[in-house]
């Protein structure tokens, strides 16, 4: 049937069967087949709708991801097969979607497939960039940034034909909206929706990324984040956030005059979850809306606050934006007579200023504004939520303490277990049959295996597949051999100083200057690291190059590179991450404790049989109760000393590089003789003294513990079985951070769709 289908498009598209067809007219064909299966898959929805907004949807790459939904994954594989095609290598035509940037992003692509697997009535709504996120390249061990062009002619984008007028302070854009399905597992469709500027010139982008900031009309929709080093960069990211919410404020408005909604009852039929504070101005602009329509300001705040939900994703400063009122002035003037009398109402009723919606300095806190007027606010992990009630929002949560909720976050197994790991999802299913499919908490049905030496070693057998795979992946794109006898230890995440890969890379330079001495390691390691510097993000762009440095002075080492071995991956996004998480054994989750609202990536590496090393941070906390001590390492100091440290501003890095040899030889190392015939003087000389000098997110203070338990983990290791056990332990026990639970959870306590 699916066969006469698929033999029925490539006729019709190239004149020839699927035998006569490249991998790309085979991708093409097999888009335009799961497409149609969409459409005839899609289920009426009805009750009140989420609108899920979001400046980022990381979502990878579609195709495989919908077969699996649509329950058509292992019959196309069949029919391929038979002619000699392989769906892996079909997938290698499409584009990701470069819609997002890290954690945030793919937390919303995971929550669009567990919202439609559920079948919940909701839209993913954001903006369609058509370079999105930039392209990382190496050279001269720097990453260089390029753009990410990803939209084609034909693609899984659908245009529509609406379109809105978003009104800025110097010209009226006319938008236009894009639709992508959103398929859930065995169960109809959603919708994701990018809106889009039609004035767009992708022409205006030289050089690498650098395009004119200033014509708004043109570059509006062309990336995710744009450098917002300078003013004209902080006014294009408001422009973005106003074009996103005042499209997405239209749209629903309108689809409630559609089915004749009373709008003076909005939330009874609407919810909208504002994922961090990108999407904020939603509420100033929702009630300038509503008041449009004859509604008065009292009512209309009393409506929006009854329907805007806020999650907050960071407790980091920089990232809790805070926008001069004067910008809002010259974007969206129409917008600050109502953000001024949300901000007085707060003002007459609270005298505590550190509540205020605008601060003394003229500064409008969106994270303020969602707390006042939006009905519930949440945290991503068990500790980040504890610390918003406890230390950062405990204002906040004093006024309201009944707003505030925690949903730790969660990850879709159909992407990251059922696609990226398929030997290890059908031994899986051999073993305790396939209900884990759709109920991820049976997958401690394994536990009765833990002692099993057969299935032990099954698991082990498992990985090294994945590790050859990864090893082809690594030759045919990076020209990189690596040796799949070795163990992997990986750490993939966005570069960021609290996340410590800077500490990861004194561990490197420690190894490197063991083996000097002749303190060989039992088995060879290979760390492998993925990671985007943001282009502005000065000091995370040097560690990248001390990563780049190292991993060039070992593979030039013939005393170390029997021992250790540094893969820098170039250009870090979801494809790369679904070859490398299943072929890993130590998942490196190592920042500073308290800085990590959740992660997300340490949830995948577990649900595929990799053992965590990492701080108190995060939901680190509660993989670590699921899993018990002897299942992860944890090491370094806890939450409460680290906010003590930066309570007291106590915390000196100077004092560890002067008073503890070790330390001292490794932070040397960076600017030893080796090194700069390597690198750049300029870039490592910042990394070091900024490492002496301030280390705000204390990576001396950790360090030690860190080898310590390194080391010590690296030798658990060797004792195959025990650590194999540790593996399978760590896969039973993932099921908690299905995000089919985390949006259950969301459902009862908050939209109740
Ligand atoms: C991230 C956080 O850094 C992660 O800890 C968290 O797991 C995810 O969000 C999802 O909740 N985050 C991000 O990627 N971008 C931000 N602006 C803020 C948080």
């Amino acid at each position: 049937m699916i066969e006469r289908e698929l033999q029925a498009i490539t006729n019709s598209r190239y004149n020839k069967g699927i035998a006569e067809c490249n991998n790309k007219e085979l991708y093409y064909a097999l888009l335009e087949l799961t497409k149609g299966s969409i459409q005839s898959n899609k289920k009426h929805k009805n009750g009140r709708k989420l609108y899920y907004i979001s400046a980022e949807f990381l979502i990878g790459k579609l195709l495989s991801n919908h077969l699996i939904n649509l329950g058509l994954f292992d019959e196309v594989n069949k029919i391929l097969c038979k002619y000699q095609k392989k769906l892996t290598e079909i997938e290698e035509v499409e584009p990701e979607p470069s819609l997002g940037n890290g954690g945030l992003g793919r937390l919303a692509a995971c929550f669009l497939d567990s919202i439609a697997t559920l079948g919940l009535n909701a839209d993913g709504i954001g903006l369609n960039y058509h370079f999105g996120l930039f392209k990382q390249e190496f050279d001269n061990n720097l990453q260089i940034e390029t753009i990410n062009p990803w939209i084609q002619p034909v693609s899984w984008l659908n245009k529509t034909n609406r379109t809105y007028q978003v009104v800025f302070k110097d010209f009226t854009a006319t938008s236009i909206l894009y639709e992508m399905d959103v398929t859930g597992y065995h169960n109809g469709s959603n919708k994701l929706r990018l809106f889009d500027i039609q004035t767009l010139d992708e022409s205006i982008v030289k050089n690498g990324i650098i395009f004119d900031k200033e014509k708004i009309a043109k570059n509006l929709t062309l990336f995710l984040y744009p450098d917002d080093s300078d003013e004209q960069g902080l006014l294009l990211r408001i422009y973005q956030q106003y074009f996103m919410v005042s499209n997405a404020a239209q749209l629903i408005l309108d689809e409630c005059r559609e089915e004749s909604y009373d709008l003076r009852k909005l939330h009874e039929y609407v919810v909208i979850q504002i994922n961090d504070t990108h999407p904020s101005l939603i509420i100033p602009e929702l009630i300038r809306l509503l008041t449009a329509e004859g509604i008065s300001i009292d009512e209309a705040i009393g409506i929006v606050s009854k329907t805007c939900a806020y999650t907050n994703h960071t407790i980091l400063a920089e990232a809790l934006e805070k926008w001069p009122l004067a910008y809002l002035e010259q974007v969206v003037p129409h917008l600050v007579p109502i953000i001024n009398e949300l901000d007085a109402r707060v003002k007459e009723k609270y005298e505590d200023l550190s509540v205020a919606i605008i601060d003394k300095d003229n500064r409008v806190h969106m994270a303020h504004m969602d707390i006042h007027y939006g009905f519930s606010v949440n945290g991503v992990a068990a500790l980040h939520t504890k610390i918003l009630k406890e230390e950062e929002l405990k204002a906040f949560y004093k006024l309201y303490p009944e707003k505030f909720n925690n949903k730790t976050n969660g990850i879709t197994f159909r992407r990251w277990l059922l696609h990226c790991n398929q030997p290890l999802a059908q031994y899986i299913e051999q073993l305790i049959g396939d209900g884990f499919k759709t109920d991820a908490a049976k997958l401690e049905q394994l536990l009765q295996y833990k002692d099993n030496k057969e299935v032990l070693l099954s698991i082990e057998r498992i990985k090294q597949e994945n590790k050859a795979v990864l090893k082809d992946y690594l030759m045919e794109t990076q020209g990189i051999e690596i040796d799949v006898n070795s163990i992997f230890d990986i750490q993939i995440k966005r570069l960021h100083e609290y996340k410590r890969q800077q500490m990861n890379a004194l561990y490197i330079i420690y190894k490197y200057l063991e083996v000097k001495k002749g303190n060989l390691p039992k088995k060879k390691i290979t760390m492998i690291f993925g990671a985007k510097a943001a282009p502005a993000y000065t000091i995370a762009k040097d560690i990248i190059h001390l990563l780049l440095c190292l991993q060039e002075l070992i593979d030039h080492d013939p005393e170390v590179n029997p021992y250790l071995k540094v893969v820098m991956v170039e250009n870090y996004n979801v494809t790369k991450a679904s070859k490398l998480i299943p072929a890993c054994d130590i998942s490196e989750q190592i920042s500073l404790a308290s800085k990590e609202a959740s992660g997300t990536g340490n949830m995948k590496f577990m649900l595929n049989g990799a053992v965590t090393l990492g701080t108190e941070d995060g939901a680190n906390v509660e993989i670590h109760q699921l899993v018990q001590d002897d299942n992860i390492y944890i090491f370094g100091k806890k939450s409460e000393e680290v906010i003590e440290h930066y309570r007291k501003a106590d915390y000196v890095s100077r004092v560890y590089y002067e008073e503890d040899a070790l330390i001292h030889e490794l932070v040397e190392f960076i600017l030893s003789r080796d090194m700069l015939l390597i690198g750049e003087k300029r870039n490592l000389v910042r990394l070091y003294n900024e490492l002496i000098n301030k280390d705000w997110f204390m990576t001396l203070l950790d360090i030690k513990d860190y080898i310590k338990t390194k080391d010590q983990m690296l030798e658990d290791y060797m004792d195959r079985q025990s650590f194999n056990r540790k593996a399978l332990i760590n896969i039973a026990k993932a099921g908690y951070f299905s995000s089919d639970r985390t949006i259950q959870q969301y459902n009862e306590d908050i939209w109740r769709l």
